[in-house]
């Protein structure tokens, strides 16, 4: 595969997204092809786990259950979309990925780490070159999506504890793999925190 694979994490509204987006269009301007896609997504499977997973119902899904849709959308997303991608030589762009199950539903919930890994071992096999894992606290993480605005998913709806969970979950991931996972203060200011992403990606392309 002779692509690039990259990769963004952080709680809810730690600006994944925007930095995604900011990186993407960067690259583009410099002339390289990327594919950027979101988990859970970027399929029409995946687009469907995802509505399951993230709408509110009268019956959340056990956390087992949370797990197994999330691997299932990312085997779909792995298959489908990015190793192609890889193997026509693309940047490869990942808004989330198997960080984040280990964050959410081992830290956030409590499913054993063990069995976590097996699953990533199955559902990924494939890790990024890079991740920039945006550092936030849960309550500026609550700040800005009030200020956002509009309604809160099944998983946005979740306490500032559960976040905190999460957030010491990535941080524990990082320390596993410290050369892959590059933790950044996502309080400092979009531009600078796209700077130093971009700095750091055209090295590493
Ligand atoms: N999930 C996902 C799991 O539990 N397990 C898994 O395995 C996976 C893959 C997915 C949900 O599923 C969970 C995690 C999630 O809860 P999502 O849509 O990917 O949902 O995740 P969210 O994090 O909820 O998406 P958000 O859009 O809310 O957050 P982002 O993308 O981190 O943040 P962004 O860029 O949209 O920014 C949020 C707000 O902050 C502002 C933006 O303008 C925006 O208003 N902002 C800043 N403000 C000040 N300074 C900065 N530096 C800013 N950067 C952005």
């Amino acid at each position: 595969m002779s692509g690039v694979f990259l990769s963004f994490e952080g709680i809810d509204g730690a600006g994944k997204t925007t930095q995604v987006a900011f990186l993407a269009k960067a690259l583009e301007r410099r002339g390289h092809k990327v594919t950027w896609l979101r988990e859970p997504g970027g399929t029409l499977l995946g687009e469907k786990i995802r509505s399951l997973l993230l709408e509110k119902t009268d019956e959340a899904p056990v956390p087992m259950a949370e797990l197994l849709l999330f691997a299932a959308a990312r085997s779909q997303l792995v298959t489908n979309r990015i190793r192609p991608a890889l193997k026509r030589g693309e940047v490869v762009i990942l808004d989330r990925f198997a960080d984040a199950t280990f964050a959410y539903q081992g830290y956030g919930r409590g499913v054993p780490l063990e069995q976590i890994l097996s699953i990533e071992a199955l559902s990924a096999g494939i890790q990024p070159k890079r991740t920039w894992l945006l550092d936030l606290t849960p309550a500026e993480s609550a700040r800005r999506r009030q200020e956002r605005g509009g309604a809160s998913d099944r998983m946005e709806s979740e306490a500032d504890s559960f976040r905190a969970k999460v957030r010491s979950g990535y941080l524990e991931r990082a320390k596993t793999f410290p050369d892959r996972i590059r933790i950044l203060d996502a309080s400092a200011s979009v531009d600078s925190i796209a700077t130093q992403i971009l700095t750091e990606a055209l090295e590493l392309i």
